[in-house]
């Protein structure tokens, strides 16, 4: 088995207020990276802001601040919010670090020793928002019979000198590596999306500017600036040790195993990226995986509307793992979504407190009352219990399997499926009857239950890290025992577990007026 594995984020504009959107997109990636450490691998997960560009520099003037003073203050908000998520990123990258301009100026070089970058004039379209350029078929009509980008964002005309990337002559080897590779872009749809998008031609990039300064100066023509895509792009490569690519960080993590992003920014990752990588002699990442969008309530997340949702409002209401739970859960990772805190109350409600809540609190609770906390030993197995243990125990390898093709809600459901099993056993079982007339059955019921909440929270310490740690204390697991390694050993009978917590707890709203 390869046993490293390197995922990064999206490295976020420093300019916005980091909302609901920008927290979805670290969650998932922690919860593959924690998930890959937990089976056994050594994991490079990265993720930062993305602070140089003409989008960056305006929102600085409007502030009346430096550039620099400007990224140092607002890029804290990003490291504030990693904090608060508990992310466990590796590293926390930001394009103005030194060690960054290094990696993106030898980045440069390595594209222009290979004969791909040329001197000439830039005449276009230029949206600031999307720090991207339009070709004019691609634009739309907007209001005023002004044009806009496919975005909805405005674009000005730009007429400058600036270097090209020969884009062009990357066209047929990105369909070879697309056609050798169906998996490196995903889902399927954004694959498809992609592949056409090349096959309609490819136009050489202009990838410096000159009409602003805040970027990182061309080696050798310092009036240009590198265009902020090149420039950020780069950042997969810097924390990894680029340009000295014979170091043993780089070696063990290049390629990339997945660089997930939104679906917004798929063709700078799928398209761009992995043309500049192989210009300039590197491979390209092994995956791009595009997410859809969240929006709110059925409108789009923006400033003007101020329905940007704040993740920590959420957190101080719900709890972090709640919010975990709900935002992976609640849509198949790769589509849209809609956020609304009735939804929200309903998953935590219905997943958390009454399947996965209930499961544990009742078995915990009956080991607390009629055996006085001590694990009870399985005697005789029946047919029922060999099949609970058997579906618990073979959870991993689902489970794995589907986190390693980023499906996280298809991971979460087979998680459930086991849950709801679990739940259908105590039903039937009835251990609060049988123990009047046979304690050891009764025993048997809850050492088997006990070990089934076991393997669900070894696998949920990734999804819901707190949570489920607080349910392995409950079981007494020891901190050495909670790696998936772990998951063949069982519990010892003759422990004696804590009185039980509830760990999950329902939410009444007065909508609602429901559940207490
Ligand atoms: O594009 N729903 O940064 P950015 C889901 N700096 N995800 C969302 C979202 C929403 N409503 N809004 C934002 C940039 N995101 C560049 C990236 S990478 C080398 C440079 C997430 O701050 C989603 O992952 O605009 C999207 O791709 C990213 O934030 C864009 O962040």
């Amino acid at each position: 088995m390869n046993n490293r594995y390197y995922i990064t984020t999206p490295i976020y504009y420093v300019n916005d207020a980091p909302h609901i959107g920008h927290a979805y997109t670290t969650l998932a990636c922690d919860v593959i990276a924690r998930f890959m450490r937990l089976d056994g691998r050594e994991v490079m997960f990265l993720t930062g802001t993305d602070e140089h560009g003409q989008k960056v520099e305006k929102a600085a003037a409007n502030a009346g601040v430096a550039p620099q003073a400007f990224t140092d203050k607002v890029s804290q908000n990003f490291r504030s919010l990693a904090q608060r998520m508990k992310y466990s990123h590796d590293d926390f990258i930001r394009t103005t670090e030194p060690r960054h301009i290094k990696a993106s100026q030898a980045l440069w070089k390595a594209i222009e020793a290979s004969g791909n970058i040329y001197l000439g004039a830039y005449e276009g379209w230029y949206s600031v928002r999307d720090e991207a350029f339009f070709a004019e078929e691609e634009l739309v009509p907007g209001p005023g019979g002004k044009k806009r980008a496919p975005t909805g964002a405005d674009v000005e005309w730009v007429k400058e000198p600036s270097y090209f990337f020969k884009l062009s002559a990357w066209q047929e080897p990105l369909l070879r590596y697309y056609e050798q590779n169906p998996l490196a872009i995903q889902p399927d749809s954004r694959r498809n999306e992609i592949v056409s998008f090349i096959s309609g031609g490819l136009r050489d990039l202009s990838i410096s500017r000159t009409s602003f300064k805040w970027g990182i100066p061309v080696p050798g023509a310092p009036e240009h600036i590198m265009y902020v895509w090149l420039d950020v792009l780069a950042n997969y490569l810097t924390a990894i040790g680029y340009p000295d690519t014979d170091s043993p960080t780089f070696k063990r993590f290049w390629p990339a195993d997945v660089h997930v992003v939104g679906k917004d920014i798929v063709r700078f990752h799928a398209v761009y990226w992995p043309a500049f990588l192989m210009a300039a002699g590197l491979e390209p990442p092994r995956r791009v995986f595009a997410h859809g969008w969240w929006t709110v309530e059925g409108e789009k997340m923006s400033k003007s509307l101020g329905n940007a949702i704040d993740p920590n409002v959420l957190v101080d209401r719900f709890g972090l793992d709640a919010l975990r739970y709900f935002l992976l859960r609640e849509v198949p990772f790769g589509n849209d979504g809609d956020f609304s805190q009735a939804a929200m109350i309903q998953r935590i409600n219905s997943d958390l407190a009454n399947d996965l809540g209930n499961l544990c609190q009742r078995s915990l609770s009956m080991i607390q009352s009629y055996f006085a906390g001590v694990l009870p030993k399985p005697e005789h197995l029946s047919d029922r219990d060999k099949t609970l243990l058997e579906q618990a125990s073979m959870l991993h390898q689902t489970v794995a399997a589907s986190v390693s093709r980023q499906a996280l809600n298809d991971a979460l459901q087979e998680i459930w499926r086991v849950v709801s099993d679990a739940n259908r056993y105590v039903d039937s079982e009835k251990p609060w009857t049988v123990r009047k007339t046979d304690a050891v059955r009764a025993g048997t019921v809850l050492y088997v239950l006990a070990e089934t909440v076991r393997q669900i929270a070894l696998l949920l310490q990734a999804f819901i890290p707190d949570s489920a740690g607080r349910i392995l204390d409950q079981l007494v697991v020891p901190a050495d025992q909670r790696t998936f390694a772990a998951r063949s050993s069982q519990l010892v009978s003759g422990v004696t577990l804590p009185k039980p917590e509830g760990i999950f707890p329902r939410y009444v709203t007065e909508e609602t007026g429901a559940a207490k």
